[in-house]
């Protein structure tokens, strides 16, 4: 097996940073960021909560609580980052892993559990929260959102869309046909590609034999390639692409170069397929650690903020886990309630044969 050296710890030069590993913050030419303390608190903040959401989705799955989970370990940077870019009005399609992105928009996490517990499909109102539902099928989400940036051009919105995806993704014939579209129409979305180097056990060299960022000239976009582990950069450069897009220039291709610390869901197991030391090596660049470095280095934050960010984590966790063992199961009929919108009549007659044939369970 070939190992690539861009898979270990040493970052590639066109990596655009802000914060080293070691949480000194550096310059760009091109992408600068000016946070006051309290905001760079509360993406700390932001980032542990969403850890711990997290940790205990994948304890109550480990229960037998959930059927399955896809943990975001390692990417709560390029997911807050690009999540804290949005605004209001902005409209984002995610894939099953953006919790962190959901947390931004305001969705309550008990609600992202109930499609993994298999008590509803995908339990909150996109519309509300400006926050499409998880979609599984790889890379169609692309498509839907350059469907509504197309549509939100034409009703003249100042708003943008992003798309998320994952480095697999870019092998899809949706994920291609999307970026042309959003090309050739000049539609307001950014495409944000999470690089975790992995789609499940297949390794980011089957996917591409150039960094995937580059992929947006031949469709003639702009494509960079960010320190997917770096909140303030995720966040500088997705304000900018978001910026271009809802201003009229086009689309972006973020890759937000970052790991999949974890499983790629419950059902994995990752030791089967890579070494250790890969792991280690990115956990020399865990996207909260530098952020406390950061804050602890310039006395922006002291150990009292610190602790009382891991309580609210443990009630958060706590919390998490008692609505989700109180989300009631859904009735045997209540699949055919969400098939159609509208009455169906074939719907009918399937229930009415489903309830027959669970009342013979009765006699
Ligand atoms: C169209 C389609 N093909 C295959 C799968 C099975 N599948 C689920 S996740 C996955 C890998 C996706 O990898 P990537 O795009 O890198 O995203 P990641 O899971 O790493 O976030 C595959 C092949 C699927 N869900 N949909
Ligand atoms: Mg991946």
């Amino acid at each position: 097996m070939t190992v690539d050296a861009s898979r270990g710890a040493e970052a590639p030069p066109e990596l655009v940073q802000l914060l080293t590993p070691e949480g000194e913050r550096v310059e760009h030419p091109d992408y600068d960021i000016d946070l006051t303390p309290e905001e760079v608190r509360s993406l700390y903040r932001d980032l542990v909560l969403v850890r711990r959401i997290d940790l205990e989705a994948v304890a109550l799955q480990r229960q037998g609580e959930l059927g399955i989970w896809a943990s975001l370990l390692g990417q709560e940077a390029a997911q807050i980052g690009s999540g804290r870019a949005l605004t209001d009005t902005d409209m984002a399609f995610p894939t099953y892993r953006e919790h962190g992105v959901a947390w931004c928009r305001d969705v309550d996490p008990v609600k992202l559990l109930g499609l993994f517990r298999g008590v509803n499909h995908g339990g909150w109102d996109p519309k509300e929260h400006n926050f499409h539902l998880y979609t599984i099928v790889i890379g169609s989400q692309t498509l839907h959102a350059v469907g509504y940036a197309m549509g939100i051009q034409r009703d003249d919105a100042t708003a943008a869309t992003i798309a998320y995806f994952g480095d697999g993704a870019t092998s899809q014939g949706d994920v291609n046909e999307s970026f042309i579209w959003a090309s050739v129409f000049n539609a307001p979305i950014v495409f944000f590609c999470q690089n975790n180097q992995w789609a499940i056990s297949e390794p980011l060299e089957k996917q591409t034999r150039i960094p995937l960022y580059r992929r947006a000239s031949g469709f003639g976009f702009p494509g960079i390639r960010v320190d997917g582990n770096d909140v303030f950069a995720c966040l500088a450069v997705t304000r900018q692409a978001l910026k271009n897009a809802r201003e009229g220039q086009g689309p972006t291709l973020i890759e937000a170069f970052t790991y999949r610390m974890g499983a790629h869901t419950t059902t994995d197991d990752p030791t089967r397929y890579r070494v250790a030391s890969e792991l280690e090596a990115w956990k020399l660049k865990d996207p909260i650690e530098r952020v406390k470095a950061y804050l602890f280095k310039n006395e922006l934050a002291d150990q009292e903020f610190f602790d009382s960010v891991d309580a609210e984590a443990e009630g958060l966790g706590a919390d998490l886990r008692s609505r989700c063992l109180a989300m009631p199961d859904p009735g045997p009929l209540d699949i055919f309630d969400h098939v159609y919108a509208e009455p169906h009549a074939l719907m009918d007659e399937e229930r009415a044969q489903y309830a027959a044939y669970l009342e013979g369970f009765e006699r």
